[in-house]
């Protein structure tokens, strides 16, 4: 899906307009992947547009620089009224916000700590991540040949750019196998996350998700948000190392992203998983996700930070 253009992106400190928000071939981050950043929803509701948990994804991306030794050359504060300018620029109810911390041109080489942290706020209007029909009635996965990177050898803590080649691959290889989304797994064989996504599984009314930091997957914010939600509507929620065969054998599973939003998953590696279509828990934990986002649930009205 083309992006659809808004009218201004905030960069370095001021709004500039969409088609002027460019950099130089040689900016460092183009090269070696040496970026950190965000993906953040804001959503309509009845008091205007109000973005989701804005300050917990700001603090994801300082520590991401953090770890990447960048410096955030703006505090959370500062950010936090980027983003907030930005969207009401777009005038847009609901939107996708893309903040990122790159390295700008003037200095090459694999050593990153000369060069200058630059900032962007970019929004855009952003559907159904994996689908409208996805979203109602679930997504066919398959198990990336692709292992998800091991801690070792890759900061997965770190929401970062060049990290994002382990998933694209990943991505393009389910897609051309005909399926929508890949579950990554460890080198050792442990369920990590979708490419972009992490992942719950529901076994005699019980669900789980694996520990991020054990299998290398992102400390999802929608993740916590839905573990919260699970518990609130009486569901026990653990964390517990799972095989690819827990999700065959499951009765339920979903994927969870602030892009992907909740998202029922229909089969694995074509085993359908319960009767193959959304499961009672799914659609209890996916309607309370949507009602929290929109502001309809005021038990956690302190997630949303509202754009006016
Ligand atoms: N794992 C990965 C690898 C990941 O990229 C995301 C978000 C998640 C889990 C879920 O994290 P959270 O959004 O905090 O619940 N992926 C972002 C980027 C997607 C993209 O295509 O780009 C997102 O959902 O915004």
């Amino acid at each position: 899906m083309p992006i659809t253009p808004t009218s201004k992106i905030w960069m370095d400190g001021a709004l500039v307009d969409w088609d002027q928000a460019q950099v130089h071939v040689l900016t460092h981050t183009l090269h070696y992947g040496t970026g950190v950043f965000e993906g953040i929803r804001a959503y309509a509701t009845a008091r205007g547009p109000a973005v989701f948990r804005l300050r917990d994804h700001l603090q994801r991306l300082e520590r991401s620089a953090k770890v990447l030794s960048m410096d955030t050359p703006y505090s959370v504060d500062e950010l936090y009224e980027a983003v907030r300018d930005t969207v009401r620029a777009s005038g847009l109810d609901a939107c996708y916000i893309r903040p990122l911390i790159y390295l700008g041109y003037g200095e090459m080489g694999l050593n990153p700590l000369p060069c200058e942290s630059k900032v962007s706020v970019a929004v855009w209007p952003w559907g159904a991540y994996l689908g409208e029909d996805g979203l109602a009635s679930g997504i066919r996965l398959k198990v990336s040949s692709w292992a998800r990177h091991d801690s070792r050898a890759m900061p997965t803590a770190a929401k970062a750019t060049g990290m994002y080649i382990n998933s694209s691959l990943a991505k393009v290889e389910a897609v051309r196998a005909g399926y929508d989304e890949a579950l990554m797994c460890t080198t050792d064989g442990f369920v990590s996350e979708g490419t972009g996504e992490n992942v719950f599984v529901i076994r005699g009314g019980r669900v789980h998700t694996p520990p991020s930091s054990a299998v290398g997957a992102l400390e999802g914010i929608t993740a916590s948000s839905v573990a919260t939600i699970a518990r609130d509507l009486g569901y026990d929620v653990v964390e517990t190392l799972l095989r690819r065969t827990d999700l065959y054998v499951a009765d339920e599973a979903f994927l969870t992203g602030t892009a992907a939003e909740v998202v029922p998953i229909a089969s694995l590696d074509d085993r359908v998983i319960g009767d193959g279509r959304p499961g009672p828990v799914t659609k209890a934990i996916q309607e309370a996700y949507f009602a929290v986002v929109r502001g309809e649930d005021d038990r956690y009205k302190d997630w949303l930070d509202y754009v006016d």
